[in-house]
């Protein structure tokens, strides 16, 4: 019995600690994950600079619905730049500076979600006026831990 409660133990315990690179079947993947969360989120942010430069109309539901989509783009790269998984464009600092890199990661969901928060108040010049702190952390962090 007290064998089969330390097994047990033990296999909660790797089960608890496996890292995150086991979300993902091999290196490739995690990249191809991180980037395309980011392509869409991209896609989906560029809309919105669309509308806050004026190149295209303003459309409020559209405006949500573009939000909400990056706010939960946003959550999706971290697991993907687990223990291993260096490569794509990231910078070796992201595995270096984890503290750092997180400090970015914690940013962009903060500001993306007041993106959303932008998104709803419904009139253009909100939406203006929290499109740049959002890019702002967009470049930052690609500043200091993406590739050219
Ligand atoms: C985008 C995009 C980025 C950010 C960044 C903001 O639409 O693809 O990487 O915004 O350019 O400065």
């Amino acid at each position: 019995m007290n064998r089969l409660c330390t097994l047990a133990l033990a296999a909660a315990c790797v089960a608890l600690s496996v890292p995150a690179a086991a979300q993902f079947a091999k290196t490739d993947d995690a990249v191809m994950y991180r980037q395309s969360a980011m392509f869409i989120m991209s896609q989906h942010f560029g809309r919105l600079g669309g509308m806050a430069n004026g190149r295209v109309p303003y459309d409020a539901a559209a405006a949500v619905a573009n939000a909400e989509v990056v706010a939960a783009m946003a959550k999706l790269p971290w697991p993907a730049f687990g223990t291993g998984m260096e490569g794509g464009k990231a910078k070796p600092d992201i595995w270096k500076e984890q503290a750092k890199f997180k400090e970015n990661q914690d940013k962009l969901q903060a500001e993306t979600v007041k993106l959303v928060a932008a998104a709803k108040a419904g009139n253009v010049e909100a939406l203006k006026a929290q499109f740049g702190p959002t890019g702002g952390v967009c470049k930052a962090c690609h500043d200091g831990f993406r590739k050219d």
